[in-house]
């Protein structure tokens, strides 16, 4: 039985997941996490973060994650499981973050000795200490100039996949080398998290992934390649710094004497590692367009696999390259769970009654647009709920308002990928509630399942690694891959009512026309609304 390793090394911890595969033999047989502020307390982060004062700026610790690495590596070396059979190793790390290492680099990480940890080992070969995070929101000034410089917000979208957005590497990297010219300077290699830890697990300095790599607005994404222009509008000589990219099931080395003198690893192949939601993406069975997952956590997601690289051209939407080969949309809406517990708090209920609300309430009541933080998509800086008809309604039509508001958004603000959505697989803590599953299949007009994978990125990498392992013989098939660990639960399965879809059709509509009017960008809603209020019908 060959096993294979998928790590994760996420905002707050690491994760490792290993697979045993063999015929139709399939098994998770490790799952392990640590967390950072925890297990590595020295470096003194707060959930992964570094201490902030201003609130846009977030970073990290690369000598931590390298550290999280190796202590995980000794975890695993320790497990029981029988190591000599580990055939390939991939990962996922949180996407953007940006690690800046000096001349050293190359050297170091090409001769790291078997008898000594690694972080004692690595830690002259930064040009910066510190690495900005995907949480970080200090470059709006950066990004306007990017955009500027290569022609405005649709060129940049349509060549990378997204307008210019803070978090993104691009903006991150011009941030540096405006405030520290000599920092930047002495900077010969800048690797995103993904590729400083494959480089790590290779011992030689690894490529990016095309799934990571649409992350930093510095990729075409049709070519997979770097678009010479965005890198001159971030920084002078950049190309050089950059290592390169190379499909995602590449081979990107083995297991390096380090891993293999200290923990008495094998060579096992080491692929290329990728983003933490392209990874997701496999390990949540997206390998096939129609398919889409719908992630409601504290911020609700909606993402799944392209065929063709369409962009949103509202500006919200993400494109990325997909690990398959193809391509990957991804919207996130901030009011989520946020959004169904303070209604539910405000209505004094809790998750039994805020079902039995939603179940006892037809749609077509008051539209209600849940902006109770900022919202991401559609972009609303200034919170505020907005309400459109009638007023002084029941506490239970004030739910059933919020769930139906959430479930169009996600289904108007998904139509740029330009997928026929027949089947979603709802995942994150709200997806154990029916009521709410059961809206989502009747405004999407797909069948609806829940899914039960947990780690679903460190799950995906681990399959990734299979998968890249298996096309080495005849190409492996990706839904021969994910079969008996991504699939969802038979039993779960919503369809949607007819009736009701026919309903949402057209109130998705009026739920655009009062969207557009509160973002001032559409006329009065009322006279739609009215007019189809009147073909509301008994649903029951
Ligand atoms: C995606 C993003 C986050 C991080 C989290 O654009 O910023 O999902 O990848 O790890």
């Amino acid at each position: 039985m060959a096993l294979y390793l998928g790590l994760d090394s996420s905002t707050q911890s690491v994760t490792a997941v290993v697979i045993a595969i063999e015929g139709d033999t399939r098994q998770m047989v490790l799952e392990s996490s640590l967390s950072f502020d925890e297990a590595l307390p020295h470096y003194g982060t707060a959930h992964g973060v570094l201490p902030r004062t201003d609130p846009r700026i977030a970073t990290s610790s690369p000598l931590m994650w390298a550290e999280a690495l190796d202590v995980m590596m000794a975890r695993i070396a320790r497990s029981g499981l029988e190591l000599g059979r580990l055939a390939a190793v991939s990962g996922s790390a949180q996407q953007h973050g940006s690690v800046y290492l000096n001349s050293s680099w190359v050297d170091v990480v090409q001769t790291l000795d078997g008898s000594r940890p690694l972080a004692d080992q690595i830690r002259n070969v930064f040009a910066r200490d510190e690495s900005p995070i995907w949480m970080d929101s200090s470059t709006a000034e950066e990004c306007a100039e990017i955009t500027a410089a290569v022609g405005g917000e649709h060129v940049l979208a349509r060549r990378t996949g997204s307008r210019a957005f803070e978090r993104f590497t691009g903006p991150q990297i011009r941030r540096f080398f405006k405030q520290s010219p000599e920092g930047y300077g002495a900077t010969d290699r800048i690797h995103l998290v993904s590729s400083f830890l494959a480089s790590l697990l290779s011992g030689h300095d690894a490529p990016l992934d095309p799934g990571d790599a649409s992350g930093m607005n510095l990729m075409d994404l049709a070519s997979r390649d770097w678009w010479p222009e965005a890198l001159d509008a971030t920084a002078p000589g950049l190309h050089a710094k950059l290592a390169r990219i190379v499909p995602s099931s590449t081979v990107v080395g083995t297991l390096s004497p380090y891993w293999q003198q200290r923990y008495g690893l094998p060579a096992a192949k080491v692929i290329a590692w990728s983003g933490d939601n392209p990874c997701s993406l496999i390990g949540t069975g997206l390998v096939k367009e129609g398919r889409v997952a719908v992630s409601l956590g504290t911020s609700d997601t909606v993402f799944g696999l392209m065929r063709e690289p369409r962009v949103d051209v509202t500006g919200t939407g993400h494109v990325f390259g997909a690990p398959t080969g193809d391509y990957m949309g991804l919207t996130c809406f901030q009011n989520g769970s946020l959004a169904r517990e303070r209604v539910r708090d405000d209505l004094g209920l809790n998750w039994k009654s805020f079902s039995q609300a939603l179940d006892s309430t037809p749609p077509g009541g008051p539209v209600v647009l849940p902006w109770f933080e900022p919202e991401i998509t559609p972009a609303v800086p200034v919170p505020g709920v907005r309400r459109y008809g009638v007023s002084g309604t029941s506490p239970e039509a004030n739910v059933r308002a919020l769930v139906d508001a959430q479930m169009m958004s996600m289904a108007l603000h998904s139509q740029w990928m330009g997928v026929r959505i027949d089947t979603i697989h709802a995942t994150g803590g709200a997806a154990a509630n029916r009521s709410i599953l059961q809206t989502m299949a009747d405004v999407f007009g797909a069948d609806v399942y829940e899914l039960s994978v947990g780690n679903s990125a460190a799950l995906g990498a681990a399959l990734r690694a299979a998968h890249a392992e298996s096309s080495a013989e005849p190409a492996g098939d990706w839904e021969d891959v994910i079969r008996g660990f991504t699939e969802p639960i038979a039993r779960t399965r919503l369809e949607p009512d007819r009736r009701r879809h026919a309903f949402y059709r057209d109130w998705i509509r009026v739920y655009g026309a009062c969207e557009a009017h509160a973002l001032g960008r559409g006329p009065d809603p009322e006279p739609l609304l009215e007019q189809l209020r009147g073909r509301v019908t008994d649903f029951s």
